[in-house]
Parts: C-alpha cells; sequence; structure tokens
C-alpha cells in the first residue's frame, strides 16, 4: 500500500480498512479518500467506539438518578407575571434596536422522514403562495429588522450534502430582499460512521461513510467558520436559534431574547406543555441541580405519562429546539475546554457500505453507529439558563412527515389558524370551524405582520380594510 502519513495513522489506529482499495483508485479519486481520511479525528473515533459501542449493549445509556421536572417561567395567560413579561419585552427590543441580535437557522439535516430530495429549506409550506420555509424565515428577518430600525444578520448551518443547493436557492431569489452581504452560510462538520467492532466503514470504495455531526455541531461550526468574530466585530452577542422545519416560529420574538439578557442568561429555551404523554420532543429537566434536556427516546415511557397531584403530566415541559444563545457561551463551547463540552450520542443505522470485494452493500438491519451532538446539551453548561413557555399556536408547528401528524397539512392548517386569530383580534370578519381553521384560504406576509404586534401595525394603518375572501394574500 502507499505510504502517507495519514494512511500512516490510520494503520496505526487499527484503520487500514479505510485504504483496503486505495491501490485501485484513479490518482483524483484517491486524494479525496485522503482529505476525507484527513477530517477525521482518529483518537475521537476511538473514544466514542469505547465509551459509546463497546461499553454498552445499544441501550441508551442516559442517567436517569435524580431527575425532576426543570421549572420554568409561565405565559401570563397561565399564571405568570403580566409585569415581568412585559419588561423582559421592552429589554428584548431595546436589544434589537441596539443591533445586538443575529438570526441562526440549523438546516443541515437529511430530511429523510420528508421524503423530500433537495435542502429542507426549500420546501414550499405557505397555504396560498406556497412560500418555502427559507422564504418564510427570510421575509420574518427582514420585517423584524425594519420594525428595529436595525437590519439583522442571518446564519445558515448547511450540510455538505446541501451546502452548494442552498447558496444556489438564495442566489437564485435574489436573497428573498436581504442583503446577501448579511446572510452567511456556513457547513456544519461531520463525523465517520463505525461497525460495531469500532472500524471506520467505507460508503464506496473511495469514499468513508460520512454524516453530519448533529445540530450540536453547530457550536464548533460558528467558532470554525468565524461567524463569532464577524458577531463581534458588528457588536452582536445574541443569537436566536431555530430549526428549517418550524415556518411558525418567531425568529425574533423580543419577549424571549428579554428573559435573556435580563437574567445574564448564557442560554434561554422555549418550552411547550406537551400534548400528550407520547409527544416526541425534549423534556426539560433538572438534574444535580443543573437543567438538561432528556430526550423522548432516552425517557421511559413510564416516565413520560407519570401525572402530577393535578392530574396534569409531571414531565409537562418539552422542549420545542427553539433558543437563545450566548455569544462567548458558544465560543467557551466550541472549545470544549475543562468538562465544557457536548457529548456524542449514538444512533443505530443501516449504513451503506461495501462488501470485501468492493461490492455495494445495502443492509435490512442496522450495521454501524453515527455519531451526533445534540444543541439542548449545552444547556447544563449555561449561566443562568431560563426556560419559558411560549404558546404553541404562536411558535410551533414543524413539517417533518409526508403525512400525518406535522405534515405540511398540519403545518398549513396551523398557519391559516394563526391568520384567523390575528384578523379576528383585529376586528375583522372571519368565519372559522370549531379548531379555529378558517374556511378560506388567505395569506399573512411576514413583511405585512409577522407576529400579534406587527400584525396589529399594518391592520391600523390599512386605509381600506379588505374583506376576508378567498385568495386573500396581505403583503
Ligand atoms: C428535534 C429534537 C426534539 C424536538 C424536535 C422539535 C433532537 C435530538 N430532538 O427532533 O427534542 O425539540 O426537534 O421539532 O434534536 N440538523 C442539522 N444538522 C444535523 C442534524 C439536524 O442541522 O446534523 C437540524 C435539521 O436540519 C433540523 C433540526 O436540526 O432543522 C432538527 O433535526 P431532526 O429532524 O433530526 O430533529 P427531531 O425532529 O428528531
Amino acid at each position: 500500500m502507499a505510504h502517507h502519513p495519514i494512511i500512516e495513522a490510520f494503520q496505526r489506529a487499527g484503520q487500514a480498512q479505510v485504504f483496503a482499495f486505495f491501490d485501485r483508485l484513479a490518482p483524483d479519486a484517491q486524494q479525496r479518500l485522503l482529505a476525507e481520511a484527513a477530517e477525521v479525528d482518529l483518537a475521537e473515533v476511538e473514544r466514542l467506539y469505547r465509551s459509546l459501542v463497546a461499553k454498552s449493549d445499544g441501550a441508551a445509556g442516559v442517567n436517569l438518578a435524580g431527575l425532576a421536572p426543570a421549572p420554568y417561567e409561565k405565559r401570563p395567560e397561565h399564571g405568570g407575571d403580566a409585569a415581568d413579561w412585559a419588561r423582559a419585552k421592552a429589554a428584548g427590543e431595546a436589544a434589537l434596536r441596539a443591533g445586538r441580535v443575529a438570526a441562526f437557522t440549523v438546516a443541515g439535516g437529511q430530511g429523510t422522514r420528508l421524503g423530500y430530495d433537495g435542502p429542507k429549506g426549500t420546501f414550499p409550506v405557505t397555504p396560498l403562495r406556497q412560500k418555502p420555509l427559507f422564504q418564510v424565515f427570510a421575509e420574518k428577518i427582514r420585517a423584524a429588522g425594519v420594525r428595529y430600525g436595525r437590519p439583522l444578520p442571518w446564519f445558515i448551518m448547511t450540510s455538505h450534502a446541501n451546502h452548494a443547493a442552498t447558496e444556489a436557492f438564495f442566489a437564485a431569489n435574489a436573497h428573498f430582499g436581504l442583503d446577501r452581504a448579511r446572510v452567511h452560510f456556513f457547513r456544519q462538520g461531520r463525523m465517520p460512521a463505525v461497525d460495531f467492532n469500532g472500524q471506520i466503514m467505507l460508503e464506496t470504495p473511495g469514499s468513508l461513510a460520512l454524516s453530519p455531526d448533529g445540530h450540536g455541531g453547530s457550536l464548533r461550526a460558528l467558532d470554525r467558520s468565524g461567524a463569532l468574530d464577524l458577531m463581534k466585530r458588528e457588536g452582536i452577542d445574541t443569537l436566536s436559534y431555530f430549526q428549517v422545519d418550524n415556518p411558525l416560529v418567531r425568529c425574533i420574538d423580543p419577549a424571549f431574547i428579554g428573559w435573556h439578557v435580563l437574567r445574564g442568561s448564557e442560554m434561554t429555551s422555549k418550552m411547550v406543555p406537551k400534548a400528550y404523554a407520547e409527544e416526541k420532543v425534549g423534556h426539560f429537566c433538572m438534574q444535580d441541580g443543573k437543567s438538561v434536556v432528556v430526550e423522548y427516546s432516552d425517557l421511559p415511557m413510564a416516565m413520560q405519562r407519570e401525572t402530577d397531584a393535578g392530574g396534569g403530566l409531571r414531565y409537562i415541559a418539552g422542549s420545542i429546539a427553539i433558543h437563545v444563545l450566548d455569544r462567548e457561551f458558544v465560543r467557551r463551547m466550541a472549545a470544549g475546554a475543562e468538562g465544557a463540552a457536548l457529548p456524542f450520542h449514538r444512533a443505530d443505522k443501516k449504513i451503506p457500505t461495501v462488501d470485501a470485494a468492493g461490492g455495494a452493500v445495502k443492509p435490512a438491519k442496522a450495521n454501524g453507529v453515527k455519531f451526533e451532538m445534540f444543541v439542548f446539551d449545552a444547556l447544563p453548561f449555561a449561566r443562568n439558563p431560563v426556560i419559558i413557555e411560549t404558546l404553541r399556536a404562536d411558535d410551533f408547528s414543524p413539517v417533518k412527515n409526508a403525512e400525518g401528524l406535522d405534515s405540511p397539512q398540519t403545518c398549513r392548517d396551523d398557519q391559516l389558524r394563526q391568520f384567523a386569530r390575528w384578523l379576528t383580534a383585529n376586528g375583522a370578519a372571519v368565519a372559522t370551524d370549531p379548531s379555529g381553521r378558517p374556511a378560506v384560504t388567505v395569506e399573512v406576509s411576514p413583511l405585512f405582520g409577522y407576529d400579534e404586534d406587527s400584525f396589529a401595525d399594518a391592520w391600523k394603518n390599512l386605509p381600506v380594510k379588505p374583506a376576508v375572501t378567498d385568495g386573500l394574500y396581505l403583503a
């Protein structure tokens, strides 16, 4: 086999199989394989194999000792202090007017469940105009910039698989009216898959089985890409984090930002009361005096079904993956200094690979392990973390599945209900069914109104109020 320092390092680490077909590859394919191999931190892979695969039987090794539900700030309509929420909103608005805030979307996932080919952010979601997810966020961010007099930068984390397609989509759509100099794309890192013996897997004779390192990889990627330095230069210390699959999200929510600022928090998160015990969201909990999130797959179903004295779910606080992050906290987590590093999680998967002769293998059952980091695992490391309640109807309706729960259809209906609520609250006559869904299909552009306040202001300024009929588009 050829001599090369990377090949020799893999041989010393017991990973020579990665180069089993190297001599058969064309020179440019050899260079590509070497470049992929250079991305791999062999010591990290070895450590993860020992701690997560060799020692465990595949069951989630999550420590549940001393777990209790986490406290959270209740919304005023559910008993929270209205004056506290008003102060938070004012503080958030001041931070926005001071230009301290940037938006941040994690869009590196593979979107396999939806069965959609292409970056998930390009998936059309709005009821009338069929705007793609990226356009919905872009318009909300643009509108918030106008409202607070300071255009907001937007960071978008992509993956190797969808980076070029994502950039091309924005370019083809003139960045949806945003200043392109303020839209920053960067790729997340990748991790190699290993088989159950810890051997790094090949996807083809000339390429590794590499996959995105999880949305927790966003903390490293923000640092490595220079995004944190750019924020610092521009006087931005607060990142508003959300997932690409949720068009209802209040990308820029002054009260949320304000709680974060007023409490001197390094990480602030939104919760919704779980709709039912089996709902697939993380759970905000306390453990050893720290806030933690325990994913639905890791919390035993008996605990998810536990009820409290009032008959409600005991682990009620569902994590919907919406956070505010302090810039220097991200930097500290990315550096992984003494104990402040995100753990990896193990996921057993069917990983397409090659046999000893280099022929393609499509496994029928899990044949290896992928490693991923989750951003919510940063919570226990944050100073003064805060969890606030939000209203599901105004913040959360993700598109995850092609049909049924969390599908394009449920998301469309939730958008329609929101438009109907805004219209009704401002005096328009809107016929709805008992679930609040209007009989007609209407759409409110975020450029008209992107939350209750901005909608109310825009509606008030309309010299003639339109009738709410099928096809009404407010822009
Ligand atoms: C996530 C949360 C769950 C709940 C739910 C709300 C985890 C493990 N679970 O579930 O608790 O909050 O969301 O919708 O997070 N992504 C990347 N890079 C990656 C992997 C994911 O950017 O390597 C992005 C992806 O593009 C998407 C988001 O992270 O925007 C969520 O990913 P998911 O669909 O895997 O998360 P899900 O639905 O299992």
